[in-house]
């Protein structure tokens, strides 16, 4: 799934220095100094913060709200860009909520995908953190440091691994229980995600019982479902996360159609 409409927060409508001339009058000149201090407050906050990321608005998301999976609220945020800013210091935080009627903002550690989900309210912004090389649309889980992204539109197993590799990337590794954890939470944080199984990367299609990853080193990590792997037919190769098992994961043919998550190297 892509979000078609996104738009950046824009820095550059922050006010510049204007004033040259030194006033004849001592408090014109405190005044001057003040304004000065402040702006380059200002912009020295919005230069460190493009440095290292920043938003995207989910205009898709526009005037909605939705309170599943908090992080955090915080109070009394001046705007949205204070609001992207308090995501990027929160190192779980992959989204953001600005409120601007109660002026709070909101992080979540998922990246919702269904709009549907939420409760109208006017006014409401959604952020997806940008950082680095992880792109809008995708998920940064910072703590384990991966990137990638949920395709909804199901595709048999070759179809969907080109499409990956279209961008250079593969299909998720997934070599923890933190980061299955971290899988599940985010594929059941949407409705329209916990939808459908996923392909994964791993695949024992070379030799029976031997799992490897797309680079052929060996799959070490496995949150198996429980009676799997079965090879119960010749073609059971591929790992897929399935949705009627909590997203545990079954070996299964790859000619059926399903979602899939690409992982970005970070
Ligand atoms: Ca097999």
């Amino acid at each position: 799934m892509t979000f078609p409409s996104t738009r950046p927060i824009h820095f550059q409508n922050w006010p510049s220095h204007g004033k040259k001339n030194v006033e004849k009058d001592i408090l014109c000149r405190m005044e001057v100094w003040v304004i000065t201090l402040i702006l380059t407050y200002l912009v020295t906050s919005a230069s460190s913060l493009m440095k290292t990321g920043l938003g995207k608005q989910l205009e898709i998301f526009s005037n909605v709200i939705i309170t599943t999976d908090v992080l955090s609220e915080v109070s009394n945020t001046v705007n949205d860009v204070e609001c992207v800013s308090l995501c990027l210091k929160t190192e779980a935080c992959v989204s953001a909520f600005y409120r601007p009627q109660h002026r709070r903002c909101q992080l979540h550690d998922v990246l919702f995908m269904s709009p549907k989900d939420g409760q109208r309210e006017i006014g409401a912004v959604y952020y997806s953190l940008t950082t680095g090389t992880c792109p809008p649309g995708y998920i940064h889980n910072r703590p384990l440091n991966f990137c990638y992204q949920l395709h909804l539109d199901k595709a048999k197993y070759a179809d969907g691994l080109a499409d990956c590799n279209s961008r250079g990337e593969h299909f998720l590794v997934i070599d923890s229980p933190d980061k299955q954890s971290h899988f599940v939470k985010q594929v059941t944080a949407s409705s329209d995600s916990i939808k459908g199984s996923y392909y994964i990367d791993g695949s024992d299609a070379a030799t029976e019982g031997q799992w490897v990853y797309h680079d052929g080193q060996p799959v070490t990590y496995f949150a198996w479902d429980s009676g799997f792997p079965n090879n119960v037919t010749t073609n059971r190769d591929y790992l897929v996360a399935l949705k009627f098992s909590e997203f545990r994961w079954q070996d299964r043919e790859s000619d059926h159609e399903r979602c899939y998550a690409c992982e970005k190297h970070v």
